[in-house]
């Protein structure tokens, strides 16, 4: 893209759709064991992370960019829903669901693609979970 797709706002201006539509990949660390965790999140929400952690069996944080950036091989604003350097355990959310085509970030703050959300879900093993709690 010829514009920063960095953040979830800008990739839904840059690709012409609503922020919904665009797949967040938000890399977790469990608290107790330190696993890391993908949570592929629609634009829209904002994780509901007791939620996450129920079903988890454990509750979550937000690590640092070099953890981040450890486990996935890439930046953050860049981070792609798979292809990561290392294999992630996946959480799918259920509102992405609802749409024809999403786009996610391909690698970098400048790439995106578009693919049908049941096609990105069981390509990554994503266990659908609804992300806002309701
Ligand atoms: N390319 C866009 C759209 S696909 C993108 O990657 N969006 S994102 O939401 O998946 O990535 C940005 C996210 O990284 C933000 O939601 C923000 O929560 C998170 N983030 C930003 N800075 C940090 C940081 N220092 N540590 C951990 N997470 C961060």
């Amino acid at each position: 893209m010829p514009e920063s797709t960095r953040t979830a706002e800008e990739a839904a201006s840059a690709c012409g759709c609503s922020v919904g539509e665009i797949v967040k990949s938000l890399v977790f660390r469990t608290r107790e064991t330190g696993r890391p965790v993908l949570l592929l999140v629609s634009g829209a929400n904002r994780v509901d992370e007791a939620a996450i952690a129920a079903h988890i069996g454990e509750p979550i944080e937000r690590p640092n960019a070099a953890f981040v950036r450890e486990v996935t091989g890439y930046a953050i604003g860049g981070i792609p829903p798979f292809a990561h350097a290392r294999p992630l355990e996946t959480w799918f959310d259920r509102d992405l669901l609802a749409y024809e085509q999403v786009w996610a970030a391909a690698g970098t703050p400048f790439a995106v693609f578009w693919v049908e959300p049941k096609a990105l879900c069981r390509a990554v093993g994503g266990q659908v979970v609804a992300m806002r709690g309701s």
